[in-house]
C-alpha cells in the first residue's frame, strides 16, 4: 500500500511483552478515533503486547493530545505513547491552527521526554477521507501508528 509500512506484521527483535504503551485518544470525531484505537490495540496485541500493558487516556480534542501525551510519557512505566485524533476541515481556519499545534506539540513531547510519541492524527478535508483511513480503503492509520511505535522501540 502506497505510503504505509511495507508489511503489517513486523518481526520484533525485542521482547514486546515487557513494554508498556499509553494510547491517548481525542474524543472529537469519536466514530473515527474509536476505529483508530481499535486498530492500534489489535496491532499491538498481534505483536505480543499484553492487554494490561496498554493504558488508554482520553482527551477532549486533538489540541489536547500534546499535553495528554506529555503526562503519559512522564510516567516512568510507559515506554511509548500513541496519539490518536482526527481533525476534519471546516469552514474556518481552525483546522490549520489545530493541526499545526498538535504536530509541533507532539514533536516537542518526543524530544523532551526522549520516548517515542507517535502522531496518529488524521487531518482530512472531509469525513469520507477520514473513514477511508480508519479501517476503510486506505487501511487503518491507528494500526500504522502502533507499528511505528514498535519500530521506534527497536531503534
Ligand atoms: C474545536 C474543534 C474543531 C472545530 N474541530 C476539531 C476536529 O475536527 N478534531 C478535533 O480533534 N478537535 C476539534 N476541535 C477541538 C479542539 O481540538 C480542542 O479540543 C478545543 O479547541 C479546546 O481546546
Amino acid at each position: 500500500m502506497a505510503g504505509s509500512h511495507k508489511s503489517g506484521i513486523v518481526k520484533s527483535k525485542i521482547n514486546l511483552a515487557k513494554k508498556k504503551f499509553a494510547i491517548v485518544v481525542a474524543e472529537w470525531n469519536e466514530e473515527i478515533t474509536e476505529a483508530l484505537y481499535e486498530g492500534a490495540v489489535s496491532s499491538l496485541k498481534a505483536h505480543g503486547v499484553d492487554t494490561e500493558s496498554i493504558i488508554r487516556k482520553n482527551v477532549p480534542g486533538s489540541f489536547e493530545l500534546s499535553l495528554g501525551a506529555l503526562w503519559a510519557a512522564e510516567d516512568k512505566k510507559i515506554d511509548a505513547v500513541i496519539c490518536l485524533g482526527c481533525v476534519i476541515q471546516g469552514e474556518t481556519p481552525h483546522f490549520d491552527y489545530i493541526c499545526q499545534a498538535v504536530a509541533y506539540g507532539i514533536t516537542e513531547v518526543n524530544l523532551k521526554t526522549k520516548k517515542p510519541v507517535i502522531f496518529g492524527v488524521l487531518t482530512t478535508l472531509d469525513k469520507a477521507q477520514a473513514l477511508d483511513r480508519a479501517g476503510g480503503k486506505y487501511g487503518n492509520k491507528g494500526e500504522e501508528a502502533a507499528l511505528t511505535a514498535l519500530r521506534m522501540l527497536e531503534f
